[in-house]
């Protein structure tokens, strides 16, 4: 079968590879789409501070597929239908899976990280990843839900706590801080969208920013909205952008930092401090989330723009994507 695989920094090729075999416990998944996220860009060029990434490995981690074969032991997947794959899947048993963190399990293989993911036409993955995707979601809808609305979900809403009508920032409105307007609109808090990039800002404005800016004419003393910042969420995450993010937050606001723009670099700890302002890491989101977020979806309520393309093309996305050039996702259809 076909894939897309990483064999080291800077070595990502499509390629012939055995269709895989269900072992116990897991379900072979025809894939229907699987979405192109900026983290499989970071893991290619070898931009995530050394983090260990198998090789070689099939990538892909936003995926969509139908049940086509049931490894030993699973029975409560139903052959032919379409399930969304819920990426750091967890273990079940530890305190974290317990607690309803599974995005935190310690012993999760994330998919498309860990182990072999959805850029292929045949993927295995865990029966607990599985989430049914509703009628009225497509499959790339339903990809893309897995973890650019997920992610965003999360982002605002548990890590974030965003409530009705407080004002919040979303920082970089590409693939997954577009998604994050619409559900802090749909939440019913006042967004100010920032970008370099006056297209994708047009965007989040006709998907419910209130206030759209490019983050290099705005003054952070003077934040343009009509109430204080509660909340920052950083989609983009280079050190410009998390500085930008804790000097527009108002005094014991939240920063919830996503992108992985630079993972290292500086964080102003005096406003931390002196004006108790909580700076979060946000990582993906949990399965139960994910019900909530294809549920959005089904309900038109969050609208993911998605474009779909051949996998064959995928090389070509990697470099526009790089390029800046991907308004919304990209998903690959096998
Ligand atoms: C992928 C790999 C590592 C860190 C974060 C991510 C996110 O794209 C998952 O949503
Ligand atoms: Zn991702
Ligand atoms: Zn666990």
């Amino acid at each position: 079968m076909r894939a897309a695989r990483y064999f080291g920094p800077r070595d990502f090729r499509l390629v012939e590879v055995e269709r895989p075999v269900p072992a116990r416990g897991e379900v072979l998944l025809r894939v229907r789409a699987a979405g192109l996220c900026h983290s499989d860009l970071h893991i290619i060029y070898d931009e995530l501070g050394g983090y260990p990434i198998p090789a070689p490995l099939t990538l892909g981690h936003e995926i969509c597929g139908e049940a086509v074969e049931l490894g030993e032991g699973v029975s409560d997947i139903e052959l032919g239908r379409r399930y969304a794959v819920f990426g750091p899947v967890g273990c079940g048993h530890c305190r974290y899976c317990r607690s309803g963190r599974d995005n935190l399990c310690s012993e999760s293989r994330w998919m498309g990280i860990a182990r072999d993911g959805g850029y292929a036409e045949y993927v295995t993955v865990p029966a607990q990843a599985l989430v049914p995707v509703p009628e009225r979601v497509g499959d790339a809808e339903a990809a893309v839900a897995t973890d650019a609305v997920l992610t965003s979900y999360h982002a605002l809403v548990t890590v974030g706590r965003l409530e009705p009508g407080q004002g919040v920032a979303v920082i970089g409105v590409g693939g997954l801080g577009l998604n994050a307007v619409q559900i802090a609109s749909a939440l019913g808090a006042v967004v100010l969208a920032l970008d370099i990039d006056e297209r994708k800002l047009e965007l989040a404005r006709q998907h419910g920013a209130a206030v759209v800016l490019d983050s290099r004419q705005l003054d952070p003393q003077k934040p343009p909205l009509d109430r204080p910042i509660s909340l920052v969420a950083d989609f983009v995450g280079n050190d410009q952008t998390k500085l930008l993010a804790q000097q527009l937050v108002e005094r014991g606001g939240r920063v919830v930092l996503v992108g992985l723009g630079s993972v290292g670099g500086p964080l102003a700890a005096l406003r931390d401090i002196a004006e108790e302002i909580a700076v979060l890491g946000s990582f993906w989101g949990t399965r139960l989330e994910l019900a909530t977020v294809l549920d959005l979806i089904a309900r038109g309520i969050v609208r993911p723009r998605v474009e779909t393309h051949p996998l064959d093309e995928i090389l070509t996305w990697v470099e526009r994507l790089r390029a800046g050039a991907v308004e919304g996702r990209v998903a690959f259809v096998p």
